[in-house]
């Protein structure tokens, strides 16, 4: 027997969704009616899941099988017609993306807390997607929040959990579960849009590559793709079995975080292609032997490769990256003659441009790559594109890089985060650097001359809507740049985010190492924003 129970509740100070949905401890968000308010306040926000189908998944971390038993009896109880949910609730971000997209769905929760740490004392995460498979708007997450504040009641259908180790169709009052395979739908996209033969007779030649998927999601999806359907040696994939603390790590690819995978890399002896996914399966770090390749610039090679992909052979309608990406992409629009978008940061921003048809792909620095064919970042996507675009071009990573950079110029780019500042001090510095951007132009900081200094706005060209307060820029003559912004996914404190970026044009300078090239971009952070006194670190916890 089921049935539903109204229980009263009060609002609960804090549950603003922030770059990429509800982010908090885990314990938080254990702490009683916390995660069912949460997800009450969605359903209010959205006008209810009455008669509504909704894609259920998450990145498999700590409390990800409870939190999905809630999401399901408060779906039942809201009246909804039908959840898709991933085997033993596991979906990654980009296959969740897909699922609602493919089956027409309403829209759908994600539960991650991406590349934070999981573990009981690790980070959890509520995420909403809209029906176009993308990250809720900020106009939808302003109206959840509000509906967090008014909250006074949530309903819950009680009943035992349902069983979600099998694909199978079962019930939870009137509501059918659809329990998916999480990979098929996915594996099945990956294959429409890649030359998966090419990529198999690049593996068949010897091309060695390493897979580090830290222990979270996309393990089942890279495991599944790479080695049983494109024949990669086994052992490419490491780490592939997804564990809820991800193995006590940081799932999170970058260099810092897939050290392992970094050190190999760097030998003379490592393999062709190194690549890591993060927690939920959206980020991708790509990397050649002795050969970093940064977001920026891998966004700006596929940009400039994708005709060779059988996904992309007609070409792009246009590109887009979020605001402190590097201009790298932009020089390959030029060249090709479209469209490059500059948005604020986060995933949600894109999801207006990809609709309405005028970008293809879409990019950020914090390793976030993806395209038109899903609304999220995609990471093992990325991977494949390169395989494909490695696979045409028969060249090595270093190879390619060199011979891109030659083309295009390149952009010295790097990001310094200062993580668990004090959240006063960190606001006081945003001020103080605030205080001065009418007056910075013309002033010179070392051989940089300050040519522009804002406050980021975006003004949507699709639907008109303003996004206000989205990082300060301060541009230096020849195309250096200084970009300041607080996280809006950190859970402790303050994270600051310093993005550093140098624009070179003459071939003999692009050996150099990134915080090499970049002395005097950092020396003019240093100087306008006053980073260490201010936030008390002599260096960042955290450089990409
Ligand atoms: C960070 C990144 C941003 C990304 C977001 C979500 O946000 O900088 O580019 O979209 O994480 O990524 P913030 O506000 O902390 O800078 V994921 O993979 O955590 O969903
Ligand atoms: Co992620």
């Amino acid at each position: 027997m089921t049935s539903i129970r109204t229980i009263p509740t009060e609002p609960i100070e804090g549950q603003k969704p922030g770059t990429s949905g509800l982010r908090k401890k885990t314990p938080v968000f254990q702490t009683h009616h916390y995660l069912e308010n949460f997800i009450q306040s969605i359903w209010n926000g959205i006008g209810g899941v009455a008669g509504k189908t909704l894609v259920l998944g998450g990145d498999g971390r700590h409390f990800n099988s409870q939190a999905a038993q809630v999401v399901l009896r408060m779906a039942a109880a809201g009246g909804a017609k039908k959840v898709i949910v991933g085997k033993r609730a596991i979906l990654s971000t980009p296959a969740a993306s897909n699922l609602i997209r493919k089956r027409g769905a309403d829209g759908g929760i994600i539960l991650s807390a991406s590349h934070n740490p999981g573990g009981p004392e690790g980070d959890f995460g509520v995420k909403y997607n809209t029906s176009n498979g993308g990250p809720a708007a900020e106009g939808v997450t302003a109206r959840i929040f509000d509906a967090t504040k008014e909250i006074a009641e949530f309903h819950i259908m009680e009943s035992h959990d349902v069983g979600l180790r099998m694909t199978d169709t079962v019930t939870l009052g009137e509501m059918e579960i659809e329990i998916v395979d999480p990979v098929e739908d996915y594996a099945a996209l990956m294959q429409e849009l890649f030359d998966f033969d090419a990529i198999r007779t690049l593996f068949k030649s010897g091309f060695r590559m390493r897979f580090d998927a830290m222990h979270a999601v996309t393990g089942p999806y890279a495991y599944t793709i790479l080695e049983e359907i494109l024949g990669a040696p086994p052992g490419t994939v490491i780490n592939s079995i997804p564990l809820p603390d991800f193995g006590g790590g940081h799932p999170d690819p970058n260099p810092t975080w897939a050290k392992t995978l970094w050190d190999e890399m760097m030998t003379e002896t490592g393999p062709d292609f190194g690549a890591a996914s993060d927690g939920d399966g959206d980020r991708n770090m790509i990397v050649g032997r002795q050969c970093y390749v940064s977001p920026s610039d891998s966004l700006a090679v596929l940009a400039a490769n994708a005709t060779l992909v059988p996904g992309y052979k007609d070409g792009l309608k246009g590109v887009a990256r979020s605001m402190p990406t590097s201009a790298a992409v932009d020089r390959v629009a030029e060249k090709l003659g479209i469209a490059c978008y500059e948005t604020p940061t986060g995933w949600k921003f894109f999801g207006n441009l990809l609709d309405a048809g005028r970008a293809t792909l879409c990019g950020e620095e914090s390793f976030g790559t993806g395209s038109d064919h899903v609304r999220e970042k995609d990471g093992l996507w990325a991977v494949l594109f390169w395989l494909n675009v490695l696979a045409v071009k028969k060249l090595s990573v270093a190879e390619l890089m060199v011979a891109h950079w030659a083309e295009y110029g390149r952009n010295y780019y790097s990001r310094h985060d200062y993580e668990a500042v004090d959240t006063e001090a960190a606001n006081g510095l945003m001020d103080h650097v605030r205080s001065q951007l009418a007056s910075l132009p013309g002033q010179s900081f070392g051989p940089l001359t300050v040519e522009s200094a804002d406050e980021f706005a975006y003004d949507d060209p699709v639907d008109g809507s303003r996004s206000e307060g989205q990082g300060l820029r301060v541009g230096f003559a020849g195309g250096a740049r200084v970009v300041l912004r607080l996280s809006g996914t950190g859970t402790e404190g303050a994270t600051l985010r310093v993005y550093l970026e140098r624009l070179a044009i003459d071939p003999a300078g692009f050996g150099l190492d990134p915080q090499a090239a970049l002395a005097d971009v950092i020396a003019a952070a240093e100087a306008i924003a006053g980073i260490k006194s201010r936030t008390g670190r002599d260096a960042p916890d955290v450089i990409t």
